[in-house]
């Protein structure tokens, strides 16, 4: 079995497509001689990107970590491990299981169906109510890498403006030794030391700072200085060093009661929903298909995607800071729709989860806001306390980014938008309800805006909104399923968004991207087709409606000066 990639569309086997349960994967690999010798003074560490759901890792034979959840990654320290026999090859051996309980992140229910007159015995089926297929396996790269004893263990960036100056603020964590130095050097992207520290926690100042802007609001978008980290430290007799260098983008953001800021100037998203999701790896990471996508991000003019809905890979969120495209981090809290998922159970999971996320994802420029979890069933009493709790931990540990989560609930039902920063809604309106009945959209996304806004008064984005579209279906007048209604739907949409983009609506971010592969469904045609762009990333009719949209969005909210402009590239 391939790694990474998902294992359900690698094989003929319908068996394996669905399974359910344990899987192993298991590699020997040689490690170089001297990470083995230098006992006391290499440490070896093993790192998963993800695995989903549950993993259990065993090194030559010896269990080293258990994690649940995945798209997040974790470690192990194998050194004593590797290091007590020099000379075999490393045996990694890791059992995945893709169960999902009421109380993991998504949840999802095991069903036995107990009548024999209808199912062989012992017959099960797992339930889940989130909309993509529960594809599983290990899904990004597993690799074994070293550093000395004493290491940097951890770093927190934090950026701020003060006038022409721009604050670098940061923490750096050791561990292995108590007697050690640092040296930090803040440089631009050119390699010249602008800034440069001692401390373990400090501020670095840059005068005149270049900052990070997003793509299409400055002519030099994703711009990012490097702090490199040097520490040495004394272990045993030794001087030991250990080097870390961290991205730093210097931006601010803030939140009006109307607006997004970004480096105190108007941020509207135009941008898309995505899925990790492909013919054949699933959702393997495939350096090949990021590059596409950011080709087709940048070709649609797209400032911005949400996560939906769980953490994507490091690869994709590296790539989001260089380009200056925007990201609102999602993390697996969706199809959380029963009472059981809003447990105490459920919370201290998601309490964890978020500060993986965090710690994984903090110092990146293109995260601005974290989203906590996409349409739960908020109306139920329960979310209240909930969202409180799970809002509150993320705030508190990351005090710089607004934090929301994506509802479609009834504004007046929604026990959870109290806590958020911004309102993110989803609706599809004359797809689910009013099924074809384009003529009710406008008068309906009028009446929902107005609605949250006047009882939150909080900036909102139209986070969800579409139509399914089999790719080559034509039908005028356009009927649902065709690409003509898809098109039809979004101008409409459209219509009120630029209304209300001018008062207090901050962005749009269309359901999907591309089509991707579901749970079998009768509404679901080999998955959901409200891709704009086909699974294999052709574009439909609609992609080229947004892509004049976000290009003339593109044009009137950049910091240029008026007498440029940007053209379709
Ligand atoms: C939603 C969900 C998304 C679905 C989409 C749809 O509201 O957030 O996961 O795929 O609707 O197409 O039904």
């Amino acid at each position: 079995m391939p790694v990474p990639a998902s294992f359900n569309d690698i094989t003929q086997d319908p068996n394996l497509r669905r399974f359910i349960g344990w899987v192993w994967y298991e590699k020997e690999v040689l490690l170089p001689k001297h990470w083995l010798q230098d006992t006391f003074k290499t440490r070896v560490v093993l790192r998963v990107g993800s695995a989903h759901y549950y993993a259990i890792v065993w090194v030559n034979g010896v269990q080293v970590v258990e994690h649940e959840g995945g798209h997040l990654p974790f470690e192990a320290d194998i050194s004593t491990i590797v290091q007590a026999s020099p000379g075999d090859p490393c045996r990694i051996t890791i059992a995945v299981n893709n169960t999902l309980s009421p109380y993991t992140l998504p949840p999802g229910t095991i069903q036995y169906l107990k009548d024999e007159s209808k199912y062989p015995k012992g017959y099960f089926v797992q339930n889940t109510k989130f909309d993509f297929f529960n594809y599983a396996g290990i899904h990004r790269p597993v690799v074994v890498y070293t550093t000395p004893v004493a290491y940097i263990d951890d770093i927190t960036v934090t950026t701020a403006l003060s006038g022409n100056i721009g604050v670098v603020r940061y923490e750096v964590s050791v561990i292995g030794s108590s007697q050690y130095s640092l040296s930090l050097n803040l440089r631009e992207k050119e390699g010249k030391v602008v800034a440069t520290g001692q401390e373990a926690v400090g501020e670095l100042k840059v005068v005149d700072p270049k900052l990070w802007w997003p793509y299409l609001m400055h002519e030099n978008p994703g711009y990012l200085y490097y702090l490199e980290v040097k520490l040495s430290a004394q272990v045993d007799e030794d001087l030991t060093e250990d080097v870390y260098t961290v991205p730093v983008g210097i931006r601010t953001v803030h939140v009006t009661s109307s607006q997004f800021l970004i480096n105190g100037k108007p941020f509207y998203f135009h941008g898309v929903n995505k899925h990790e999701d492909a013919d054949i790896r699933g959702k393997g990471l495939d350096w090949s298909l990021i590059a596409k996508d950011f080709n087709l991000l940048k070709w649609l003019g797209a400032n911005s995607f949400r996560t939906s809905h769980y953490p994507y890979a490091e690869e994709i969120m590296d790539l989001c800071d260089t380009y200056g495209i925007v990201v609102i981090d999602e993390c697996p809290g969706v199809g959380m729709k029963d009472i059981e998922n809003f447990g105490n159970q459920s919370l201290a999971h998601h309490l964890v989860v978020m500060e993986e996320l965090i710690r994984r994802d903090k110092n990146r420029p293109s995260v601005v806001m974290w989203s906590v979890a996409n349409e739960p069933a908020s109306e139920l009493p329960p979310a209240a306390n909930y969202f409180k709790t799970v809002i509150a931990h993320t705030k508190a540990i990351d005090p710089t980014r607004p934090v929301t989560f994506v509802s479609n609930a009834n504004y007046a039902r929604d026990h959870g938008a109290p806590y958020v920063d911004v309102i993110c809604v989803n609706s599809y309106f004359s797809w689910y309800h009013d099924s074809g009945h384009l003529e009710v959209i406008q008068l309906q996304l009028n009446t929902q805006f107005e609605n949250w806004y006047e009882t939150y008064h909080k900036p909102i984005i139209q986070s969800e909104y579409g139509a399914d579209a089999v790719s080559g279906l034509h039908s005028d007048p356009p009927l649902m399923f065709s690409e003509e209604y898809q098109v039809a739907v979004l101008k409409q949409y459209h219509a009120v968004l630029d209304k209300k983009r001018k008062e207090y609506v901050i962005g749009e971010l269309i359901w999907n991207f591309a089509d991707f592969m579901t749970d079998q469904a009768v509404t679901r045609v080999l998955g959901n087709k409200k891709g704009i762009f086909t699974r294999q990333r052709q574009p439909k009719p609609a992609a080229f409606v947004l892509r004049d949209r976000y290009w003339k969005l593109a044009n009137e909210s950049s910091c240029l000066p008026r007498t440029v402009q940007y053209y379709n590239l």
